[in-house]
């Protein structure tokens, strides 16, 4: 799984974020911009628009050779042959329920079907990256055998305020350090921009393992112009000191 995680953009459709812009718009200009990875996340459209708006940024990205990650669902990675997905620490899409449903209610139990199920149903070169904010859910999921790791939340950030923790640079580092020995890939989310993310990249290392990239949503999609946020990232992540 060769994934250039580098610059990761994750989509968000809130009128305050996209601005009334097109979303398919917005994520070609932030690719010509050099964005590395797109992460579809919708968390208020229907299966059906899910489905559609997918299939429209798919034949977008594959025009610039980068993956297309669904969040949360992976019906729709598998709907419109998407190179893999996104999943949180306690995702719970219907499709997932449907699966499922026979399984005792417990969250532990539902964790484990999640990513199990993904594995399972997903072409075997599909890549699943998981959210994490501890040294234990980002060995577990190690374990499990995700491709890569959304640590966050780095910085507390309007566009998700029902983050679980913010962790920071010490946190980010301690968990890289946890994990060092993984060569799993691992991109940093929450609050980043052009002001912060060398440093998010430069103090988050640890001696044997830096992050891959970012993640990034506001600063590109809500950006006036997302071409130029994500040259402008590209040029800043290619630039950071000791940056692996
Ligand atoms: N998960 C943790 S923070 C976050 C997600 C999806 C949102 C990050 O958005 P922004 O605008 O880059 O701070
Ligand atoms: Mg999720």
């Amino acid at each position: 799984m060769p994934v250039d995680l580098s610059l990761y953009l994750v989509t968000d459709s809130t009128p305050a974020i996209l601005k009334g812009r097109d979303l398919c718009t917005v994520v070609e200009e932030a690719l010509k911009g050099g964005v590395t990875v797109v992460q579809y996340r919708d968390k208020k459209s229907d299966t059906g628009d899910l489905i559609k708006t997918a299939k429209k940024l798919h034949q977008i990205t594959q025009k610039y050779g980068v993956p297309l990650l669904i969040n949360d669902r992976v019906d729709v990675a598998l709907a419109v042959g998407a190179e893999g997905v996104h999943l949180g620490q306690d995702d719970m899409s219907m499709f997932h329920m449907f699966w499922i449903r026979d399984f005792p209610a417990e969250t532990d139990t539902l964790k484990i079907a999640d990513f199990e199920l993904a594995k399972k149903l997903l072409p075997q070169d599909a890549i699943i990256g998981i959210s994490t904010s501890s040294i234990e859910e980002a060995k577990k999921a190690i374990a499990d055998g995700a491709d890569y790791l959304g640590i966050g939340t780095m910085f507390a950030t309007p566009t998700k305020t029902n983050t679980k923790s913010t962790i920071g640079t010490a946190g980010t580092q301690a968990i890289l350090t946890a994990i060092s020995d993984s060569s799993v890939g691992t991109v940093s989310i929450g609050g980043i921009n052009h002001s912060n993310v060398q440093r998010v990249l430069y103090q988050s290392r640890s001696p044997k393992k830096a992050l891959d990239g970012v993640a990034i949503v506001s600063a590109i999609v809500a950006a006036e112009d997302p071409k130029a946020s994500a040259e402008e990232f590209a040029r800043l992540i290619k630039s950071t000191p000791a940056f692996a």
